[in-house]
């Protein structure tokens, strides 16, 4: 299984309107969702002090190579209104390029697979659903497995919200 897969975040104001925001400007950037998981409120991870978060990871399709997505990625979370402040704080939106295919790429601003991965149910459980069998490109596991051996404890929760 292939494919380029992003995750999208919200803990700041209307979650949901800001997901929806974040997924038309990606199409407008050439950025198009080919599958989507769930929405899930998740506890947030790394700092407590902080609201729940909506996320969902997307598969999507795009001539755009990985930094020129990595750019356009960054120009959305800009338009939206992010402003970067602590590390792991809260956020208006928060889009990560979890896969690119099967790439492996280690670049002062971007590292893909997304080292987060193994150890995030929030993220897991929404690749789970979406691409299970897909094999993680370092260390081969599928999606499956990595939520099986992960030991975050952190409460993930399906919403009813859609995309
Ligand atoms: N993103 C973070 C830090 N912590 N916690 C949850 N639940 N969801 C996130 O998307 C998230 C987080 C850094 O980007
Ligand atoms: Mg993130
Ligand atoms: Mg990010």
């Amino acid at each position: 299984m292939d494919g380029i897969f992003l995750l999208m975040g919200s803990n700041i104001g209307n979650r949901i309107e800001h997901l929806k925001d974040a997924e038309s400007l990606l199409v407008k950037k050439g950025i198009a969702a080919i599958n989507k998981s769930g929405i899930y409120e998740t506890k947030p991870w790394g700092r407590e002090d902080q609201n729940w978060f909506l996320n969902i990871v997307l598969e999507v399709e795009t001539s755009l190579l990985p930094e020129r997505l990595l750019q356009e990625i960054l120009s959305v979370e800009t338009e939206l209104g992010r402003t970067r402040k602590e590390k792991w704080g809260a956020r208006i939106i928060d889009i990560d390029i979890l896969y690119y295919h099967d790439q492996i790429i280690e670049t002062e601003n971007l590292t893909i697979p997304h080292p987060g991965i193994p150890d995030r149910k929030f993220t897991l459980i929404p690749l789970v659903e979406i691409c299970p069998l897909k094999r993680h490109p370092t260390s081969k596991k599928t999606q499956v497995r990595l939520l099986a051996e992960c030991s975050d404890p952190l409460d993930c929760v399906l919403t009813e919200y859609k995309l």
